[in-house]
């Protein structure tokens, strides 16, 4: 699971300190970076090294723009970004793996959703490592996997939005997206265990 650390509450290393056993990558965006800065998130990664670190600000302008915004990413520490897919780009030198944003999970996505075939299509000639598709979607999970098998799907969606945990693997995505539902927990540690252990047993039947 990768955990969308927007709205934390609490103490930030404690957390995820505290999520190393069900968590694998930390995805961040404007949330945070309006909470404590750039600064802040490069501290952060530089003291959670091991996690892999997302950058989540959905880039969707010119490539010279895009591509000096990614060098700067890298040079917080992060591992990926994600960028939109129909403004078009190209391929970028900065050593960042790109996540494109192909489908998403709210229910006004109307023009992303009608054009899903043709950035799958954007996906696969950028090679892209992963793409974006909503975990509320499923079957556009699937078209996605059938189309592109040896993408990474990322499927947020998970818990707050709706979509059951495991739901989105089931259907062909690499990793689920989860956030509000364990940052706002009594017990996030006990929430994230509960994703994994019903990522498992959709997944595997194991308890
Ligand atoms: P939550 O589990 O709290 O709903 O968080 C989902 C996260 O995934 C948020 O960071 C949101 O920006 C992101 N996201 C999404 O919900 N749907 C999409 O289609 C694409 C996203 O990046």
């Amino acid at each position: 699971m990768i955990l969308a650390l927007d709205f934390p509450s609490g103490d930030l290393d404690e957390l995820l300190n505290g999520l190393r056993d069900y968590v694998v990558g930390v995805k961040v965006g404007f949330p945070l970076a309006l909470a404590i800065g750039w600064e802040g998130i490069a501290e952060l990664v530089s003291r959670h090294e091991h996690y892999y670190w997302i950058a989540d600000f959905k880039l969707a302008d010119i490539p010279d723009v895009v591509e000096h915004i990614l060098g700067r990413f890298k040079e917080m520490g992060m591992d990926a970004a994600i960028i939109h897919l129909f403004t078009g780009h190209r391929r970028y030198e900065t050593g960042l793996e790109l996540i494109g944003v192909a489908g998403m999970s709210h229910p006004q996505a109307k023009l992303i959703r009608e054009n899903f075939v043709k950035l799958l299509e954007e996906a696969e000639l950028l090679n892209v490592m992963g793409i974006v598709v909503g975990a509320t979607r499923p079957e556009m999970i699937r078209e996605a996997r059938r189309r592109l098998p040896d993408v990474q799907i990322f499927s947020p969606g998970v818990g707050f939005q709706g979509a059951e945990p495991g739901s989105a693997l089931e259907a062909g995505a690499s990793f689920e997206i989860v956030g509000r539902s364990i940052l706002r927990s009594e017990d996030p540690v006990e929430a994230a265990r509960s994703v994994v252990e019903a990522q498992r047993v959709i997944l595997h039947g194991e308890r």
